[in-house]
């Protein structure tokens, strides 16, 4: 049976979202997020995900990218880490050793991966290095959720001691269950919550009512948001709000739950400040939280 995420619920599940902080708290209290994500077309992914991670109260921020694009990145995001990683030269994912990744998040409390990232030869074996090389709560989103669909078999992927989210919008789940987007739309819960027990993960499965599943069959529908977050950029917003909570220490279930409703709240805060919903846009959703 699905829970209602709404604030009463939240809080009696999980404390206060808003509750003040520690007196004495410092910037390390509140964690270390890697982003990877964004590319030259799609650095606006990046950003926007990085941006919702500093937003959400994250201690630090690093975007990690292909290290050509870090003089066009350069003050897009000043209180972020910039971190370009050895790509040879070309700007581009398909340039970077995994490995390299993998070694940015030693030390680090969560890695997002996919927002922008685009797709490319070789990719799905990519992926697979960094599931089975880090050693931190990974959220999958966008280009990494497609990687993940076109690898024949995952649950052969060694098994993570770190937990793993995966974000995926109906056309995603579609491609990961191999299913029609249609379908998965007549059967939200039952997609999500069959996918997320069956790969020991949490599956957040967008759109209007976001239902949020976990690997020991629990089950939250979101009760925030509006049509005027159907904009571009809105999911790469998401993925840096629940990465942030990740890394703030949040176990993956609450993380993603309180997430998506306090994604889904500031897009609605967005829409009653502008009297409208079809001017918001995902920016407006990270200045909102
Ligand atoms: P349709 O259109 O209805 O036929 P993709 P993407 C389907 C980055 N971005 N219900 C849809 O079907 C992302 O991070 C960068 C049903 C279509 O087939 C990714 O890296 C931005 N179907 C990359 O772009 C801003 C649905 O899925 C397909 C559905 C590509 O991501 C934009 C479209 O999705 C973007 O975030 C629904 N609710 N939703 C930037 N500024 O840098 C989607 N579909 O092919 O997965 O492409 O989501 O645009
Ligand atoms: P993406 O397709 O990855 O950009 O993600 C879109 C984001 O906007 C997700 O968080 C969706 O839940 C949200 N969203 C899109 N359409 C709606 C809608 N009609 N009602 C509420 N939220 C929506
Ligand atoms: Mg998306």
């Amino acid at each position: 049976s699905a829970r209602l995420a709404t604030k009463t619920e939240i809080t009696r599940e999980w404390g206060d979202p808003h509750a003040p902080r520690q007196a004495d708290a410092h910037k390390g209290t509140y964690g270390h997020a890697v982003m990877a994500a964004g590319s030259l077309a799609y650095s606006g992914a990046g950003l926007l995900a990085t941006r919702a991670a500093l937003r959400i109260g994250t201690g630090l921020v690093t975007w990690a990218h292909p290290g050509k694009l870090t003089e066009r990145l350069f003050g897009l995001a000043a209180e972020a880490i910039l971190q370009g990683l050895p790509d040879q030269g070309s700007g581009e994912w398909r340039s970077v050793a995994p490995e390299a990744l993998a070694a940015l998040t030693v030390g680090k409390q969560a890695l997002v991966l996919g927002p922008g990232l685009g797709r490319f030869e070789g990719d799905k074996a990519w992926l697979k290095q960094v599931w089975e090389h880090t050693d931190v709560p990974l959220l999958l989103d966008a280009d990494a959720l497609n990687m993940l669909a076109a690898a024949e078999d995952f649950t052969g992927w060694k098994k993570r001691s770190q937990p793993a989210i995966l974000t995926p919008h109906p056309g995603e789940m579609a491609r990961l269950s191999r299913m029609t987007a249609r379908e998965v739309q007549q059967n939200r819960i039952a997609a999500a919550s069959g996918f997320a027990q069956e790969h020991g993960v949490i599956l957040v499965l967008k759109g209007a009512n976001t239902v949020t599943a976990s690997p020991t069959g629990r089950i939250w529908v979101n009760s925030t948001g509006n049509p005027g977050m159907a904009a571009g950029g809105s999911g790469d917003v998401l993925a840096g709000v629940i990465g942030g909570l990740l890394a703030q220490g949040y176990e993956p279930e609450a993380a993603a739950v309180i997430g998506v409703w306090q994604h889904g709240a500031a897009g609605d805060k967005v829409r009653d400040a502008r009297q409208s919903e079809r001017s918001l846009l995902a920016g407006d959703i990270v200045e909102a939280l």
